[in-house]
């Protein structure tokens, strides 16, 4: 019998991926998570009813979501990944070899364990890497509480229902503030500006009360249906979104040029672009 997966993430708007497998189906200790194959997306991760990951465009929400804030920083040695148990942030975040240690703090350690069986591409031998230090911990708890300073946090985290709802906070967005060190950039998954704008818009008010430099930036997530995908951005620097193609093409080749699917010099200056619906969000 055909078994279609539903998304209930919105309330008026639903997608249904058809299972041709499944892999995995059962509560972990924190979350309902579901792994599939589906013919057009690869293999699928759902948690608690809202698709996560599936690898056929993992490339685009994890290049988009480290490159950025990396590549605008330029110095960074430290860096810190909230959630992103599935190891696709930190794939592309050790792609920087300036950067010396990179912590990820994921609550679940069953989403690691699944995504290592299930989607070893994904991490592709990133657990492992000597620069990585994995923390299973509540990540509100991690970032308030740490002595690390970090030049770059990337909040690879669930929409902000359920468990994820804290990641969403002033609180959080007060202790990431104070995790960062001097010249640090902040990104978050912000959801899709169209069907999840409030969301947007209230984190980046937060963003503004708490940083000098509050925004956003913009990618087409396939998977994330509803419009490109935001992710905010909070510095203290308003330059660190403003870099010419050329500075970040220049960083680009000191850093190797390794091979990326989305991200590059040009898209990475073209995503600060906000449409007007965007930025009446971002800016109101
Ligand atoms: N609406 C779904 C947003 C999912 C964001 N997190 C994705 C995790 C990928 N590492």
């Amino acid at each position: 019998m055909e078994r279609w997966v539903e998304e209930t993430l919105h309330r008026g708007f639903r997608i249904r991926l058809k299972a041709d497998r499944v892999l995995f189906d059962s509560e972990t200790e924190h979350q309902q998570l579901i792994i599939f194959e589906n013919a057009e997306f690869g293999r699928v991760m759902m948690l608690d009813g809202v698709i996560q990951l599936a690898t056929n465009d993992e490339f685009v929400y994890h290049e988009m979501m480290a490159h950025v804030p990396l590549f605008a920083h330029g110095r960074a040695k430290k860096a810190l990944i909230v959630g992103g148990g599935d190891g696709g942030v930190l794939r592309e975040a050790l792609k920087h070899q300036r950067l010396e240690e990179v912590t990820l703090c994921e609550i679940d350690r069953s989403v690691i364990d699944l995504c290592r069986e299930h989607f070893p591409e994904v991490s592709a031998g990133a657990y492992d890497d000597p620069r990585t230090k994995i923390v299973i911990a509540d990540g509100t708890k991690f970032v308030a509480e740490t002595d690390e300073r970090f030049d770059v946090i990337m909040v690879d985290s669930t929409d902000p229902i359920g468990p994820g709802a804290v990641l969403f906070t002033k609180e959080f967005y007060t202790s990431c503030r104070r995790a960062l060190a001097r010249g640090g950039i902040l990104v978050t998954q912000n959801g899709l500006p169209f069907l999840q704008g409030p969301e947007l818009h209230q984190s980046v008010s937060y963003f503004r009360g708490l940083f000098g430099d509050a925004f956003a930036y913009l990618a087409t997530t396939p998977t994330y249906v509803g419009g490109p995908m935001s992710f905010g951005w909070a510095s203290d620097d308003v330059r660190l979104r403003e870099h010419r193609r050329k500075k970040i093409q220049w960083r680009y080749e000191k850093a190797g040029s390794f091979p990326t699917r989305y991200w590059r010099p040009d898209v990475h200056v073209a995503a600060f672009a906000l449409p007007t619906y965007v930025r009446e969000l971002v800016e109101g």
